[in-house]
């Protein structure tokens, strides 16, 4: 009865430990996570939407145009910075580490309300 028992019972545990391991390697992959699109719009002299809200953690990617002439785009606490060329989108990544609120501005010259031209990313839990 003994002998009959004991292979079984140590295919068992094999069995057991591939399965496990089986499982803990597709635990380890990492989660898809879905890259949320933002879109930002410049004309002279505004950004459009000038307030953007996001969430501590989630990647976004933030595409931006202008309707008219050159601009720039820049959130220096934030290392982002993009220029916005008629005709052309352009990314920028970003997956915001800290809850606040980061200014963000035109910074290159466009014309009389260029010092005007200027928003806010607001980053939130
Ligand atoms: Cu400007």
């Amino acid at each position: 009865m003994k002998r009959s028992i004991q292979p079984v019972a140590a295919g068992l545990l094999v069995a057991a430990a591939g399965a496990f391991g089986f499982t803990a390697g597709w635990a380890s992959d990492p989660p898809v996570q879905k890259i949320r699109m933002v879109k930002v719009s410049s004309k002279r002299y505004e950004f459009i939407p000038a307030q953007l809200t996001l969430k501590k953690g989630e990647t976004v990617d933030i595409e931006l145009s202008t309707e008219d002439i050159v601009m720039g785009f820049s959130a220096p606490e934030l290392k982002l910075r993009a220029t916005m060329v008629p005709g052309q989108v352009s990314h920028l990544r970003l997956t915001p580490q800290e809850v606040g609120r980061f200014d963000f501005l035109c910074d290159v010259f466009c014309g009389a309300g260029h010092e005007d031209m200027n928003g806010a990313i607001t980053v939130v839990e």
